[in-house]
């Protein structure tokens, strides 16, 4: 677990509050879970907008809902201008991990429906290589043993489950690989075992920028192909 810096809650917000301008009247926003995307929300309610939103879990859809704003299910939207959303760990790349709050699974899915995917975190979050973390996993229900032992087999050292399901109801777990040499590899491999219905490792392609509250103010990292 990485160790809270000081003034945390107060960075999340500036963060999350900082995301929030790139919102526009008019657009279709997906809505991300956690506790810095929280002000995101928060702010957006405040704002005003005529947007319409999707949400990737039932904490932000309660959340959003008694703000005020208008949310929709992924399918009436088929497609969004923008999703803010958190992250657990993110590299220099921008790859991330997801999912501390068991939610990867539908942040994946709206993330990948957004034009522009925005991230917003604490500088707590910045790691040189993705895993200390651990990656977290959603998983049937149907045979949880065998594939932890698939994850097992792939260098991971402990699968930790979760007690609880998640909104899908669906098991979660908390793999640990230790240092990710490389995440898109580790990805693909994820990916390719029956029974992970999603894993939390989001690839740098799918990020826009990531804005990041720190001691020093509000800084945001576009990703390096997109230019400053
Ligand atoms: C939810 O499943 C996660 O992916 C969150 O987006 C992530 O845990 C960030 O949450 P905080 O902003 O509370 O750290």
């Amino acid at each position: 677990m990485l160790a809270p810096m000081p003034n945390q809650d107060a960075a999340k917000e500036e963060a999350g509050r900082q995301a929030a301008t790139y919102v526009e009247d008019d657009m279709r926003v997906g809505l991300g879970t956690g506790s810095t995307v929280r002000w995101t929300i928060t702010a957006l309610g405040e704002m005003g907008l005529d947007i319409v939103c999707t949400a990737t879990s039932v904490q932000t859809e309660v959340l959003a809902g008694s703000l005020g704003l208008h949310i929709v299910g992924p399918d009436e939207l088929g497609a969004l201008d923008i999703a803010i959303d958190g992250a657990d760990e993110v590299d220099p790349q921008l790859n991330l991990t997801k999912g501390a709050g068991g939610a990867h699974t539908r942040e994946k899915l709206v993330a990948e429906m957004a034009a522009r995917f925005i991230v917003v975190v604490d500088e707590s979050k910045l790691v040189p290589q993705l895993g200390p973390f651990g990656t977290p996993l959603e998983v049937l229900t149907f045979a949880p043993a065998v594939v932890a032992n698939r994850v097992l087999a792939l260098g991971a050292h402990e699968v930790v489950p979760r007690p609880g399901l998640s909104d899908n109801d669906n098991l979660l777990v908390d793999a640990r690989f230790g240092p990710i040499a490389d995440p898109a590899v580790l990805a693909a491999q994820l990916a390719a075992i029956p029974g992970i219905v999603e894993h939390g490792l989001f690839l740098a392609d799918t990020v826009e920028r990531v804005v990041i509250a720190g001691t020093d103010g509000v800084r945001e990292i576009v990703r390096a192909d997109l230019g400053p």
